[in-house]
């Protein structure tokens, strides 16, 4: 029996809701055209969930040729007018927040976090970002620019046209959400590839896709694997733009495929070695609750995962003392239970990196405070870890471990706190605990990286852009500076014959 049949009259008895395992392309659903499909399995059980149709390069070809025809010039949906194109996000929004219980189930089966987790912050955050991106459709204008001589110029903000979209694991529905709301609200069609390690809620949201009522081709879903489906995306010739989010080697990988294709455009949200600064003069209770929450949520694996926390020495010993006791008092087990905080890590892959990087650390010479082990011989749970006695010239201190391993270093003053914190590639996230704002201001001005957070962590908003100086990335989510990342930018001049 799958996974889905034993769990669903225990956690959602009303909810009938089949589970999508095909490709959805032009609204309709596909079987993969070398007939190929793949497991998804429950991280939490080891347990296969259903098998998937596997996307091919013949099924992108198929996807990118419905999309295209979707976003021509007399095509429906171009010629929808924006307050509707509103309305269908927002429909899309009241549907998912329908399923909510049976996609945050679906997600927590899938990716193995917390149940309340995927219902209280990747289900609100996908709804919320899609009814942000709603209210923006009629209100994505260009401007009338003064110019020389008897000429008048304006600008429009045009679709860029077919979107790919390539899906991490780690919050598979909200950073499907992230990337297609903005993509739709300018009106442009997307295609997805969720991560092959968890395709399920953002086939279901394919199933509410064609329930709004989005003409065929807008959005089009390809589960499948990274060097077939994702290349395949990202060297099409008639893909316009690729947003990305996943690993830096990924990354890189991507960008140059797109250079050696079409130029399409890129945005990357890739990895982090994120910095947490906690000044003496901090509410320190506050400080360690954001940090730690920062550390071990969603198992570690996040891009903005707080992995280096500097505390200033005088209160280093009290903050090491209160982050053990926190770490500990996580409780690890079921995800489908509500009083699970601590899941399983996603594969045997990521836990096999995260195991040797926690030996690393001994090795080294970071002190295990608590954690450090599998809770079990055979899952994929790990202790939440902490670390003390950290040293920047460490592998725990420099790689980008995506695990609940939470590594404390000591500082003695501003200057260079702050250049410790500057020293790395990445340049995502970083984080100031301080009751004294004017330095807080100042430390944030200082701090190399796309966000920074003071006295709280993890505080992401639709409205508030997000991603990376350096090797963190290009380009912004959220907000309205995504907004720019999917438009071209129209100017228009014309010549006036009348100059009075
Ligand atoms: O990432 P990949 P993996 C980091 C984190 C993690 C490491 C490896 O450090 O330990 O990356 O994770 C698709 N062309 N992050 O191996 O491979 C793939 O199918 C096109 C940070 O899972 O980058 C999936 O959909 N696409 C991160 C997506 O890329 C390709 C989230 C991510 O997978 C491809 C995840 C290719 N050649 C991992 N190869 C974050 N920034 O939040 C793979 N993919």
């Amino acid at each position: 029996m799958f996974e889905w049949e034993r769990v669903k009259p225990a956690i959602c008895p009303k909810v009938n809701d089949p589970i999508f395992p095909q490709l959805f392309i032009n609204n309709e659903w596909h079987i993969s055209s070398k007939g190929r499909t793949f497991p998804t399995v429950n991280p939490a059980t080891g347990v296969k969930i259903c098998d998937i149709q596997e996307a091919d390069k013949a099924d992108v070809d198929k996807a990118v040729e419905a999309a295209k025809a979707a976003g021509e010039r007399s095509a429906p949906w171009r010629k929808m007018d924006v307050s509707s194109r509103g309305r269908l996000l927002h429909k899309l929004a009241d549907l998912i927040e329908r399923d909510r219980v049976f996609l945050a189930t679906l997600e927590t089966m899938d990716t193995g976090k917390p149940f309340l987790q995927s219902f209280f912050i990747d289900l609100d955050g996908s709804i919320k970002t899609l009814r942000y991106y709603a209210g923006w459709t009629d209100k994505i204008h260009g401007k009338t620019m003064p110019v020389d001589d008897s000429f008048m110029s304006f600008t429009k903000h045009e679709p860029v046209g077919v979107c790919g979209a390539i899906i991490p694991w780690n919050f598979p529905l909200l950073m499907f959400m992230w990337k297609m709301a903005p993509a739709l609200s300018c009106g442009n069609t997307v295609i997805i590839k969720p991560a092959e390690q968890t395709p399920l809620t953002a086939l279901h949201v394919g199933a509410l896709i064609k329930e709004a009522g989005f003409p065929p081709g807008v959005v089009n879903i390809l589960p499948g694997f990274g060097p077939l489906a994702g290349a395949a995306l990202a060297s099409h010739m008639d893909v316009d733009k690729v947003a990305f989010t996943g690993s830096t080697a990924v990354g890189q990988l991507i960008k140059e495929t797109a250079a050696r294709s079409n130029l399409k455009r890129v945005t990357l949200e890739l990895g982090g070695k994120n910095p947490c600064i906690v000044f003496a003069d901090s509410d320190l209770r506050l400080a360690v609750e954001e940090t730690q929450k920062g550390a071990f949520y969603n198992q570690g694996q996040c891009c903005t995962a707080a992995s280096r926390v500097f505390v200033e020495e005088s209160v280093y010993e009290e903050f090491v003392r209160l982050s053990v006791a926190s770490a500990k008092s996580l409780v690890t087990g079921d995800p489908l239970d509500p009083r699970t905080s601590h899941g399983p890590q996603i594969d045997r892959k990521q836990f096999d990196k995260i195991m040797q990087l926690i030996e690393s650390g001994k090795k080294e010479g970071a002190l295990l405070e608590c954690g450090g082990r599998a809770v079990d011989d055979t899952g994929l749970f790990i202790q939440p870890t902490v670390f003390s006695g950290v040293k920047d010239h460490m592998r725990i201190a420099k790689e980008e471990i995506f695990g609940p391993v939470q590594c404390i270093f000591s500082f003695k003053c501003l200057p260079e706190v702050i250049d410790r914190a500057n020293s790395t590639k990445y340049g995502l996230v970083a984080a100031v605990f301080t009751k004294d704002m004017d330095r807080a201001l100042s430390v944030s001005s200082a701090l190399e990286a796309g966000t920074v957070w003071v006295n709280c962590y993890n505080a992401l908003h639709a409205q508030t852009p997000f991603g990376g100086y350096k090797m963190s990335g290009n380009g912004r989510e959220l907000g309205e500076y995504a907004l720019a990342e999917y438009t071209e930018v129209k100017a228009i001049t014309i010549k006036l014959s009348n100059n009075l």
